[in-house]
């Protein structure tokens, strides 16, 4: 995503001018290097190739003030990267999340307190052909909204963000309510990324075996209940009937969760159906459906790894 991103940036029309500031922030010397050799990013969207000129700072080296910072790690890594790169935000710093899920969000708006912190949602896909050569392959929908609450430094927010991102190549709009569409986002993610680890099976399979189908659907009516529990969340109606369409929409996808377990990487599931746990618990929720997927998935990684 960071090497899309950065791709899409560099590419847009002056007068943003964006090429002469992006910087890939990088965690390991020889990643700074390669990029250096390469002399930046390629980015392939179908006949189109793209090479883009972008520089690479070793992370622990950066020195210059950051004016925006475009957070694409994983969940589980987003609070050690900024931490890494506080001392270089300023009271204007805009911080924009990429990640799934609302546990992060919400950690990283009380802990910056003094910038301002953005949500980015994503449906665009990409993939990294070779290191720093992306390819543009899914065209889907992005949506921004400001996640640091008005009333605090939301007064000096910056309202047209929009418009220094590249809005038109990644379609990206606009949402005033920005959390209730994480909070959905979060939600599918808990009734689908589980069950495919556990039956390691493509996100269309979730809906074509009829046990994991009624499964399925016991687990959205549970987690509906869970969020509409919480008080900060947005009401949620419906949960199956959206994840059906998401699984229908990506049948030959291999979920995020799955992808990460194949290759015994960590993967994001902790922001999901744990954090779900701990809702309920908040709550007092009773949630045993949740409750033993999260067991069948531990029992499912230590399968996968083997
Ligand atoms: O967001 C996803 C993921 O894989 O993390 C879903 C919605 C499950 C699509 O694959």
């Amino acid at each position: 995503m960071a090497c899309l991103w950065a791709a899409r940036l560099w590419e847009m029309p002056e007068p943003l001018q964006h090429h002469r500031k992006i910087t890939l922030l990088l965690r390991r010397q020889e990643e700074v290097q390669l990029l250096r050799e390469r002399d930046g990013l390629r980015l392939t969207e179908r006949d189109n190739r793209v090479h883009a000129h972008v520089k690479g700072s070793l992370i622990s080296q950066h020195t210059l003030a950051i004016t925006h910072l475009l957070v694409c790690t994983k969940a589980q890594d987003v609070e050690e990267a900024l931490a890494s790169v506080a001392h270089l935000f300023t009271s204007h710093t805009c911080i924009v999340l990429l990640q799934n899920g609302v546990k992060v969000q919400q950690q990283i708006v009380s802990l910056y307190q003094e910038q301002c912190v953005y949500a980015l949602s994503t449906s665009q896909g990409a993939y990294l052909q070779a290191p720093f050569d992306v390819v543009h392959a899914g065209f889907g929908a992005s949506y921004l909204g400001l996640l640091t609450p008005t009333g605090s430094s939301a007064k000096r927010c910056p309202e047209n963000l929009l418009e220094q991102l590249p809005a038109s190549t990644l379609n990206i709009h606009w949402d005033a309510n920005i959390t209730s569409r994480l909070w959905m986002k979060f939600a599918i993610n808990c009734a689908i990324n589980a069950l495919t680890v556990i039956n390691n099976c493509r996100n269309g399979e979730l809906l074509q075996n009829t046990r994991i189908r009624s499964e399925l659907i016991a687990l959205c009516t549970e987690i509906e209940s869970v969020v509409n529990n919480v008080p900060q969340a947005a009401p949620l109606v419906g949960l199956f009937t959206q994840v059906e369409t998401v699984l229908l929409a990506t049948a030959d996808n291999i979920s995020s969760t799955l992808q990460d377990a194949r290759k015994g990487k960590t993967t994001e599931f902790d922001h999901f159906n744990p954090y779900l746990c701990q809702l309920a618990q908040q709550s007092q929720t009773a949630n045993p459906v949740n409750t033993h997927l999260i067991d069948l998935f531990f029992q499912s990684l230590a399968g996968l790894a083997d």
